[in-house]
C-alpha cells in the first residue's frame, strides 16, 4: 500500500473472512479498493455512511500488529482511530463465551522470559536460570476512553444490553505457554499462571494476542492514533466450556458492524 490508500479510520481484525464480512456493510454505492498482499495482510478501503473507513486483516501476533500500526501510520496523513475487533479466552467467571469483551479498562502484557530456561539449553549445564521469573508481566497500557465508550454503546445498541463485559485484557506472546496452557512436550513453568495473571491485574477479563502492542503504540506515537480493542470471547478458560461456530459468525457480522460504525462516527481532530 501506498500513501493515501488507507482511510484515516481503521478496523483491524485477525482473519480475512472477519474482514470481508465487516465489509459486506460499505456502501455500495461507492467503489471498495481491495488489496491482498503476499505476507498474509488483506486490506479493503471504501466508504460507511459516507465516511471513508478501511479494514485490515492482520493474521496473528504481536510482530502483524507492530507492522500495522508503524506501517499505517507511515503512509496515512493526520489523526488516525483504530478498533482491533479481535477474539479472545475469557479468564474470570464473569467472562462466559459469547459475550464481548470491552477492554475498556486497558490491556496488559505478558510475555516468556527466556532466560528463566537457560537450564535447558546444555546438557549438564549448572546455570542457575530457575532463579529468574519465567514471565514478564508488563504495567497495564489505557485505551482511548472516547472510542471505547462509543464502542460499548454501540455494540450493546446491536447487540444487546446484556452482550458486553467491560473490564481490561492481557495480551500474550503466545497462544500457548504465556496464556497458561499446560503442554508436558515443552518446559514452560506455567503452572497456576492465570491466578499470578489475576494477582498483577485485578480486573482482567481475556487474553488474546495483539492489543496491548495497538494500545502501547498508541500512546507511544508522536502522532496522534485513538486505539480501541473489543473481542468476542470464544471460549471460557476456567470452565472450559466453548462457543458454537454459528455464534461466533454471528458476533463476527453484528459485532463488526458495531465497530464500523464507532470508527465512522469518532470525531478526529
Ligand atoms: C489466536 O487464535 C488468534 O485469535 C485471536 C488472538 O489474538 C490471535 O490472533 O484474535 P483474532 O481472532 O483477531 O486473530
Ligand atoms: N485467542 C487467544 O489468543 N486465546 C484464546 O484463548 C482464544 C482466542
Amino acid at each position: 500500500l501506498k500513501h493515501g490508500d488507507l482511510a484515516n479510520r481503521l478496523i483491524t481484525v485477525g482473519s480475512a473472512g472477519r474482514a470481508k464480512m465487516i465489509s459486506n456493510y460499505f456502501d455500495q454505492s461507492k467503489e471498495t479498493v481491495t488489496h491482498t498482499s503476499s505476507r498474509g495482510f488483506v486490506t479493503y478501503t471504501g466508504y460507511y455512511n459516507d465516511v471513508r473507513v478501511s479494514v485490515v486483516a492482520i493474521g496473528m501476533g504481536i510482530s502483524m500488529m507492530d507492522f500495522f500500526v508503524r506501517e499505517s501510520r507511515a503512509i496515512i496523513d493526520g489523526p488516525i482511530a483504530m478498533i482491533r475487533y479481535g477474539t479472545c479466552g475469557g479468564i474470570a467467571t464473569d467472562a462466559p463465551h459469547s459475550k464481548i469483551a470491552l477492554a475498556n479498562k486497558g490491556s496488559g502484557y505478558i510475555i516468556r522470559n527466556p532466560d528463566a530456561f537457560t537450564q535447558y539449553y546444555h546438557s549438564g549445564s549448572n546455570t542457575q536460570s530457575h532463579q529468574q521469573n519465567p514471565y514478564h508481566v508488563a504495567q497495564m497500557c489505557p485505551a482511548d476512553e472516547e472510542l471505547s465508550t462509543l464502542l460499548g454503546k454501540n455494540i450493546r445498541g446491536i447487540l444487546g444490553p446484556d452482550s458486553v463485559v467491560e473490564g481490561s485484557n492481557v495480551t500474550a506472546d503466545s497462544f500457548y505457554c504465556s496464556q497458561a496452557r499446560i503442554d508436558d512436550r515443552f518446559h514452560d513453568d506455567n503452572v497456576g499462571l492465570i491466578n499470578k495473571i489475576h494477582q498483577h491485574y485485578p480486573d482482567a477479563k481475556t487474553m488474546e494476542m495483539e492489543t496491548f502492542i495497538l494500545f502501547h503504540l498508541a500512546k507511544c506515537c508522536t502522532l496522534p492514533i485513538k486505539a480501541a480493542a473489543a473481542t468476542i470471547i470464544v471460549a471460557n478458560r476456567l470452565d472450559n466450556s466453548v462457543i458454537d461456530e454459528e455464534t461466533i459468525v454471528r458476533l463476527e457480522d453484528q459485532g463488526g458492524h458495531a465497530v464500523l460504525k464507532t470508527i465512522s462516527e469518532i470525531k478526529l481532530e
